[in-house]
C-alpha cells in the first residue's frame, strides 16, 4: 500500500516545536478597536486571555495577539501605542498557558518587547520591511511568518496588479526568504504566507489559493490567512465578516488540498472539524500502482 502521509515536518520556535505532520490552527486575537471582524472586543486582557483559553480548547495550537489592524485602508499606528495594546494581553496569556504565543507585527520594537515577554513567532505581515526585525528574529530563536503585501496597508488595495499572481508571490517571498536567511533565522523556523487579501483584487485571491501549491516549492511550510475575509463575503452576495464561517473553513480546506500545513482562523472549532475531516480524505491510503 502507497504510504501517502508525508513526511512529519517540524516548525522550530523558541521554546519547541510545532509538528506540522496535521494541520494546525492559529487562533486570531485582536487587541485593536478596529480589525474588521473583531476589533473593540478583545481590548482587555481579561477577556482577551479568555478568548485564548477558549481557542486553545477548541483546537488552536498557536495563539496569534495583534494591536494593529492592517485592513485595506487603515492607517499606521505608533509602535508605543501598539506596545501598549498587546503586551498586557500577552503576558496574561503567557502566565496562564504554555501555547505558543506569535506576535502580529511588523515593527521591530514591538516584536522585541513581545519577545521580551514571552512570545515565541514573530508574524510579520510586511516580511521584514522593518531594517531591524531581522536582527531581533535572529538574535532571539523565534520563529517567523513572512506574509506577502505590495504596499502598505493603507495604499495596497489601490489597484493591485501582476502578470501572473502564483508566480510572482512565490518570487517575491523567495527574495524575503533569502533576506532573513542572510540575516541569521534558521530555515527551520520560518513559514511563508501569500497574504490574502493583501495588494490583491478577488481575482488574485481565488487564484492564489488554487495555485497555492506553487508557493511550496520554496520549500518550506505554508501558511493561509483567509478567514472572514473581505472575498469570501463578496463571493456570497455580500455576507458580513459575523456569518463567513463555513466559507472560511471551505477555503481552509481547498488550501490544505493544495499544500497549505498552518491556518490563521477566528473560529477554530468549525474549521478544526473541516480540516479533519478534510486531511484524513487527503491522506486516505490508496492501492499501490
Ligand atoms: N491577515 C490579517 C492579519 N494578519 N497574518 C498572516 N500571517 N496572514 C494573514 O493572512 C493575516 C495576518 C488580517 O486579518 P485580521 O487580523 O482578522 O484583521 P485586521 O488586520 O483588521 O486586524
Amino acid at each position: 500500500m502507497a504510504a501517502t502521509h508525508p513526511p512529519a515536518v517540524r516548525w522550530g520556535h523558541r521554546t519547541g516545536a510545532l509538528d506540522l505532520g496535521a494541520p494546525v490552527l492559529m487562533g486570531v486575537l485582536n487587541v485593536t478597536p478596529d480589525s474588521f471582524s473583531d476589533g473593540g472586543l478583545f481590548a482587555d486582557p481579561a477577556r482577551a486571555a479568555e478568548r485564548a483559553e477558549a481557542m486553545v480548547a477548541e483546537g488552536a495550537a498557536i495563539i496569534d495577539i495583534g494591536g494593529e489592524s492592517t485592513r485595506p485602508g487603515a492607517q499606521p499606528l505608533g509602535a508605543d501605542e501598539e506596545i501598549e495594546r498587546v503586551l498586557p494581553v500577552l503576558r496574561l496569556v503567557r502566565s496562564r498557558m504554555d501555547v505558543p504565543i506569535s506576535i502580529d507585527t511588523r515593527r521591530a520594537a514591538v516584536a522585541r518587547a513581545a519577545l521580551d515577554a514571552g512570545a515565541d513567532i514573530v508574524n510579520d505581515v510586511s516580511a521584514l520591511a522593518d531594517p531591524e526585525m531581522p536582527r531581533v528574529v535572529a538574535a532571539s530563536g523565534a520563529a517567523l511568518v513572512l506574509m506577502h503585501m505590495r504596499g502598505t496597508p493603507a495604499t495596497m488595495q489601490v489597484d493591485p496588479m501582476y502578470g501572473d499572481v502564483a508566480a510572482e508571490v512565490t518570487a517575491e517571498l523567495g527574495e524575503r526568504l533569502r533576506v532573513a536567511r542572510d540575516a541569521g533565522i534558521e530555515e527551520d523556523r520560518i513559514v511563508v504566507d501569500p497574504g490574502i487579501g493583501f495588494g490583491k483584487t478577488q481575482g488574485h485571491n481565488l487564484e492564489l489559493i488554487s495555485r497555492l501549491d506553487l508557493l511550496t516549492t520554496l520549500g518550506r511550510p505554508v501558511l493561509l490567512g483567509v478567514s472572514r475575509k473581505a472575498f469570501l463575503g463578496a463571493l456570497l452576495g455580500g455576507a458580513p465578516a459575523s456569518e463567513r464561517g463555513v466559507a472560511t473553513a471551505a477555503a481552509c480546506v481547498a488550501g490544505l488540498f493544495k499544500g497549505a500545513r498552518v491556518f490563521r482562523v477566528h473560529d477554530v472549532r468549525i474549521v478544526r472539524e473541516a480540516l479533519q475531516v478534510a486531511e484524513a480524505i487527503r491522506t486516505a491510503p490508496s492501492p499501490a500502482t
